[in-house]
């Protein structure tokens, strides 16, 4: 039985199979979600659940934190019963979701007044890797801090490493999605030149998967393409949004201003659907 106490929230398609690990490793945890229903199953473990975060804070020694985008962020910090309202102190807060460098520098630094510690540590990897806990786990802030919690992020995934001060770990994500959302184009768009040539996605898709451009995305959305399985591991509304944030920090990046701009106007009809889905988008 491990003893640091662990609280957990954001109980999306991420938080799920990631905390579970952390059940699994023999930790104490207590969960919160947004919508209560989605705590149901973990109720059912015997898994405590807490009604607000800052109730989720007072009882526990490191705190995750999962969830879709700034304003979630916002709201968990910094909402009328946020992480920050109790005044507690010794507390690491590790903010696994995709946001800007902004605002992790933001919370960070309230984080740091309060005496806690606060790290970015956004992942690359999707449900799958989730599951088997095969995510790259890429952290921004204090290496004291980074150090004591590395053997549970290491239950989490195949690499946690530290890049830098706070906001690195959501600047080395943001340039990794840079490449994912290109690339997923790039798949999208060779499919749809084939088929419309004549040649189905299966058989493109062999021929990819065994040649040097093959790769485990290319194999894993190309099977998603040929079984026109199009449900989210990654949702498309997703890669619009770290798009958005990597452009906002201002690098010369042609291709991923375009793909940004092809994500954006799919992201109306087919938002909640994969990142691959944008193949129907494309006609
Ligand atoms: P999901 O499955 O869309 O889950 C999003 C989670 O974020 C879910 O628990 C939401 O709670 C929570 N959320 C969203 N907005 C808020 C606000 N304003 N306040 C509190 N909680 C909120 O996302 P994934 O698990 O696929 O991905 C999570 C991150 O990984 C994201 O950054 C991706 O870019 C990568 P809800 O259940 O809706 O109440």
């Amino acid at each position: 039985m491990n003893t640091v106490k662990i609280g957990w929230i954001g109980l999306g398609k991420m938080g799920i199979p990631m905390s579970q690990h952390l059940v699994k490793a023999g930790y104490p945890l207590n969960v919160y979600n947004r919508s209560k229903d989605k705590e149901d199953a973990f109720k059912a473990q015997g898994i405590g659940s807490a009604a607000s975060p800052a109730e989720l804070i007072q009882h526990t020694d490191v705190v995750f934190v999962m969830v879709s985008d700034d304003k979630a962020i916002d709201d968990i910090f910094t909402g009328e019963n946020g992480l920050l309202k109790p005044e507690v102190s010794g507390r690491v807060i590790i903010n696994m979701s995709t946001v800007s460098p902004a605002i992790s520098k933001e919370m960070a630094a309230k984080c740091i007044a309060q005496g806690n510690h606060y790290l970015d540590a956004p992942v690359s990897g999707s449900v799958k890797q989730a599951e088997d806990a095969a995510l790259v786990i890429m952290v921004g802030g204090d290496a004291t801090a980074f150090e004591q919690v590395k053997p549970i992020l290491e239950k989490l995934g195949k690499l946690a490493m530290l890049v830098g001060d706070t906001g690195a770990g959501n600047t080395a994500k943001l340039a990794i999605n840079t490449l994912l959302g290109i690339v997923a184009q790039g798949l999208a768009e060779t499919v749809t030149l084939a088929r419309q040539n004549g040649i189905d996605a299966e058989a493109l898709t062999t021929l990819l998967n065994n040649s040097a451009l093959g790769s485990p995305l290319i194999k894993i959305k190309g099977e998603a393409i040929v079984n026109n399985n199009f449900n989210a591991a990654f949702a498309l509304k997703y890669i619009a949004k770290d798009l958005r944030l990597a452009k906002d920090m201002g690098a010369d990046t042609p291709l991923a201003q375009t793909a940004y701009k092809t994500y954006q106007d799919a992201e109306a009809a087919l938002g909640e659907e994969d990142i691959i889905a944008v193949i129907k988008h494309l006609g």
